[in-house]
C-alpha cells in the first residue's frame, strides 16, 4: 500500500504527470483509499515542492509542473473521494483571496463541500474583497468560504470581514478561512467564525454550523 503512496507523490513532486496518473490507477486498483492518496500523497508532495522551493533547489517551473501533476490526477480520485450526497444542505461562495492565484487547495475544498451536498459559488482566484460582499448580497449563502496561500494576501480576509460588518451582512453568513499559512489565531483575530486546516475540516465545520 505505502509504495503506491510513495510512488505518486515521488511522480507529482518530481511533474510527472503521466505517471502519476498510472500510479493513481494503479493505487485505486490495488484498493488503496482515495482519501490517503489526497493525504498522504498528494498534499503531502505539495509540501514537499514547497520545501524546495523555499530552500532553492526549485524555481517556478518546477512548482509549476508539480502543480499540474497534481491537477491531472485529482479527477482521477475524485469519484471515489466523494460520495453522492443524500441532501441537499445549502449554499456556499468560495474563492482565492485577492492578489492570490493558488487555487488547488480552493478546488478541493469545493469538491468536497460538492460532494457533501453543499452548492457552491466559486468566485474562482483573485476575487477582491468587494465581490465576495457582492456575492454575498446576491446569492445570499449560508457560508462564505476564503482560501489564501500567500501571507500577503490574508490580509485581505480581514479587509472582506470589515465590509461584511459595514454593510449589515456579517451576521447572515458563516465565515471560514482556511490555506497553508493561517492559523486559529489568526481566524479569531479577523473575527472568522472558523479556520479549517483541510477540505474534511471545513465540510464538518459547515455541517456543525447547520443544525
Ligand atoms: C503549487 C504552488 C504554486 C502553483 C499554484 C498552482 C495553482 N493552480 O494553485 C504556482 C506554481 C502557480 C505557484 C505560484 C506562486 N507561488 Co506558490 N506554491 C505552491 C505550493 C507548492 C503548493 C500549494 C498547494 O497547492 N498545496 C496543496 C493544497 C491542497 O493545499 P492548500 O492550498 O493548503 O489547501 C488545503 C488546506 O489549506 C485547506 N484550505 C485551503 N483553502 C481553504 C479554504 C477554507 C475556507 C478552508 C476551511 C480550508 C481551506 O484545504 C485544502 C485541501 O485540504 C505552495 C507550498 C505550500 N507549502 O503550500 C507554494 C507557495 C504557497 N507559493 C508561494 C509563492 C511565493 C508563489 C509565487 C508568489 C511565486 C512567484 N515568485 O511567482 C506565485 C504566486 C502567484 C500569485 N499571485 O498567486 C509561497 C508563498 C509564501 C508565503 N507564505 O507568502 C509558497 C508557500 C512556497 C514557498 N515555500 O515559498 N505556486
Amino acid at each position: 500500500m505505502s509504495q503506491h503512496i510513495d510512488a505518486i507523490k515521488d511522480f507529482v513532486i518530481r511533474g510527472k504527470k503521466n505517471d502519476a496518473a498510472e500510479a493513481v490507477r494503479q493505487a485505486l486498483a490495488a484498493g488503496t483509499d482515495a482519501g490517503l492518496i489526497m493525504k498522504d500523497a498528494l498534499v503531502a508532495a505539495m509540501a514537499i515542492v514547497g520545501q524546495k522551493y523555499s530552500s532553492g533547489e526549485y524555481f517556478l517551473p518546477q512548482m509549476m509542473i508539480a502543480a499540474r501533476a497534481m491537477t491531472e490526477v485529482i479527477p482521477l480520485i475524485k469519484p471515489h473521494l466523494i460520495g453522492v450526497a443524500a441532501e441537499k444542505k445549502g449554499k456556499a461562495v468560495i474563492g482565492t483571496v485577492q492578489g492570490d492565484f493558488h487555487d488547488i487547495g480552493k478546488n478541493i475544498v469545493r469538491m468536497m463541500m460538492e460532494g457533501a451536498g453543499y452548492e457552491v459559488v466559486d468566485l474562482g482566484v483573485d476575487v477582491q474583497p468587494e465581490k465576495f460582499v457582492e456575492a454575498v448580497t446576491k446569492e445570499s449563502p449560508k457560508f462564505l468560504l476564503m482560501s489564501a496561500l500567500i501571507t500577503l494576501t490574508m490580509e485581505s480576509m480581514r479587509r472582506t470581514i470589515e465590509l461584511l460588518n459595514a454593510g449589515g451582512l456579517r451576521s447572515k453568513v458563516v465565515v471560514g478561512v482556511g490555506g497553508a499559512p493561517l492559523s486559529q489565531k489568526f481566524a479569531d483575530e479577523i473575527g472568522a467564525d472558523f479556520f479549517g486546516e483541510d477540505a474534511y475540516v471545513c465540510v464538518q465545520s459547515c455541517n456543525q454550523r447547520l443544525a
